[in-house]
């Protein structure tokens, strides 16, 4: 049957028009957090990586470097590894040094939706790793896309998707994602994978609503943003960053809540607030140690290794398909 072609249609163009307006009208109101991510929105969450209340980031790499001659191990010889978001490569590096140094890696695939940033990582990859093939892909890997052509001494493929931003998505999301990587990753491919495990409370409401209140921007810039491309009009002394955590399933929620009545008119369209009402911003699901490995039978892949920190606070696992 030929395609539909797209109707013309006085609606906003932007996809993230779209959301915001479609997503404000609904209830409860939500906006995708895919949306946090402009500049601004980028080195905020990098600030966040830093932060001495965000353990996800410092744990997971404390696990690569204790762990990583085992994974080195558990890749195997002349894999592909294939980066999804790969962003600077910072966590990489720490594979990539373990790997390079018994040249072992066939090829590595950054994955990046900014092309500039994605060139400017190969050129410092390249130096720093002599020999060894990088081949960046600048594509949204929530969709799909083509791998590059790899060595042809590459013996499979590992798909590398540190950060848990698997928790980001919701469990219906989680599990296409992971139908689709098994696919990318193909017969005797492999998924190595950051996963944030659920804990104590307090721990869970620092790292989401930290003391510097740092978090508290990054929520908050999703309103400049709209301010800015969505000819919004939020007043940020408005509304106020607020963290949830639920357990069904276990997850971190951000919202931001109104704290007066008011109004908020975005591309020309006005969306009435009570004082108390939030607007849904991100999920971040924590799992239980198995939490991961059900939803990822489903899409046909097998936990073969599983890495912790000695508090288990965070796991990173090896799928295989
Ligand atoms: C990108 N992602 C894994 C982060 C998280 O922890 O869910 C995004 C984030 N949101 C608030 N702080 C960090």
């Amino acid at each position: 049957m030929p395609e539909e072609p797209e109707l013309e249609t006085d609606a906003p163009a932007s996809a993230f028009g779209r959301d915001v307006l479609a997503g404000l009208a609904e209830r409860p109101r939500a906006i995708p957090a895919k949306y946090f991510y402009d500049e601004r929105g980028s080195r905020l969450f990098d600030a966040i990586t830093r932060l001495d209340a965000y353990y996800p980031t410092r744990t997971e790499r404390q696990i690569l470097l204790d762990h990583a001659d085992e994974m080195v191990e558990a890749i195997g010889k002349n894999a592909a590894l294939v980066e999804y978001g790969s962003g600077s490569s910072e966590k990489t590096r720490i594979l990539l040094d373990a790997l390079h140094a018994r040249r072992t890696l066939a090829a590595y695939v950054p994955i990046d939706i900014s092309a500039a940033f994605l060139e400017q990582t190969a050129v410092s990859l390249r130096e720093a790793y002599p020999g060894l093939p990088v081949l960046p892909v600048a594509a949204d890997y929530t969709r799909a896309f083509d791998l590059p052509e790899l060595p042809s001494e590459t013996s499979r493929v590992v798909v590398f998707f540190p950060g848990s931003t698997v928790g980001n998505f919701t469990q219906p999301e989680a599990r296409d994602f992971l139908r689709h990587v098994a696919e990318v990753a193909g017969p005797d491919g492999a998924l190595l994978i950051g996963v944030d495990q659920w804990k104590d409370e307090d721990v869970l409401r620092r790292a989401y609503d930290d003391p510097e209140g740092v978090t508290a921007e990054f929520n908050l810039n999703v309103l400049r943003r709209i301010n800015r491309e969505l000819d919004g009009d939020a007043d940020l002394d408005a509304w106020a960053h607020e963290v949830r955590l639920d357990d069904d399933p276990p997850r971190v929620e951000m919202h931001l809540r109104s704290l007066v009545d008011q109004t908020l008119t975005v591309l020309g369209e006005r969306f009435r607030f009570e004082a108390g009402e939030s607007i849904h911003t991100e999920d971040s699901h924590k799992f239980g140690p198995d939490g991961l490995a059900s939803l990822a039978e489903d899409a046909g892949l097998v936990r073969r290794r599983r890495w912790t920190d000695p508090r288990g606070w965070f796991a990173v696992e090896l799928y295989e398909t």
